[in-house]
């Protein structure tokens, strides 16, 4: 294991001097199955491309669905398929790099695969991680997956819409992250309404004039 992991920092530091050469910040949005990673891309992008050139590199086990959305979208994507692993490596995504004009993009977002486990253990990289979760999962997925959440510079807590149906205490949730994620900023949002999706794209935009 020891060996898997010291190939991909070698690998993940590979791809970051890639993305600083090309000039590009890239990234990683991490989460569990259906909480609304490829929703809140399909719907930041638009905004986004009015001010900067974007690609997606898309990670699935298997299909293709997620990088159709996108491209519904019109943006420029570049599908993995892992064949059945639970997470993106830093390999993949060296792969995809060459294939991937990233000298034209001032982003690049990676969706990694839904997995709040194993994606937070593989480097891929990245300039900047964001983990999305949803309320319809519950209030402890931070308390319990806190690998996920402790490395993210944004934490998304997405389909606010739903909270009525749900037992979710927000501010527990707020409470937790603060413990577990001190730093991280923390967004509320509705992908599907667009509620607060926009306080994400300026924080996001904020980074980006940070990184410059
Ligand atoms: N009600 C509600 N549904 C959402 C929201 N965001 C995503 N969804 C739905 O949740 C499902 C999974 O979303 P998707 O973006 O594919 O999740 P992913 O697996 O994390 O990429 C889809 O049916 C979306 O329409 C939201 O903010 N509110
Ligand atoms: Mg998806």
């Amino acid at each position: 294991m020891d060996n898997v992991m010291g190939a991909n920092e070698e690998l993940a530091a590979k791809n970051k001097a890639a993305f600083k050469e090309a000039d590009v910040v890239a990234v990683n949005v991490m989460g569990s199955p259906g909480s609304g990673k490829t929703t809140i891309l399909e719907n930041a992008l638009g905004p986004l491309s009015e001010k900067y050139k974007l690609g997606v590199i898309e990670g699935d086990l298997f299909t293709t669905r997620d990088a159709e959305r996108i491209e519904a979208v019109g943006a420029e994507v570049y599908q993995i398929n892992t064949g059945g692993s639970c997470h993106l490596n830093a390999a993949m995504v060296n792969e995809a790099v060459k294939e991937f004009p990233i000298d034209d993009y001032d982003v690049l977002f990676i969706e990694n695969v839904g997995n709040l486990v194993c994606p937070a253990s593989f480097d891929l990289g990245e300039t900047l991680r964001v983990t999305v979760f949803s309320v319809s999962e519950g209030a402890d997925k931070a308390v319990k997956y806190p690998k996920m959440f402790r490395r993210a510079h944004a934490v998304i807590i997405n389909k606010v819409d739903l909270l009525d149906h749900t037992d979710v205490d927000l501010d527990e949730v707020r409470k937790d992250l603060r413990e577990i994620t001190p730093k991280a900023s923390i967004f509320e949002v509705s992908a599907t309404t667009g509620e607060g999706l926009e306080d994400w794209i300026d924080w996001l935009q904020e980074q980006l004039v940070k990184l410059q």
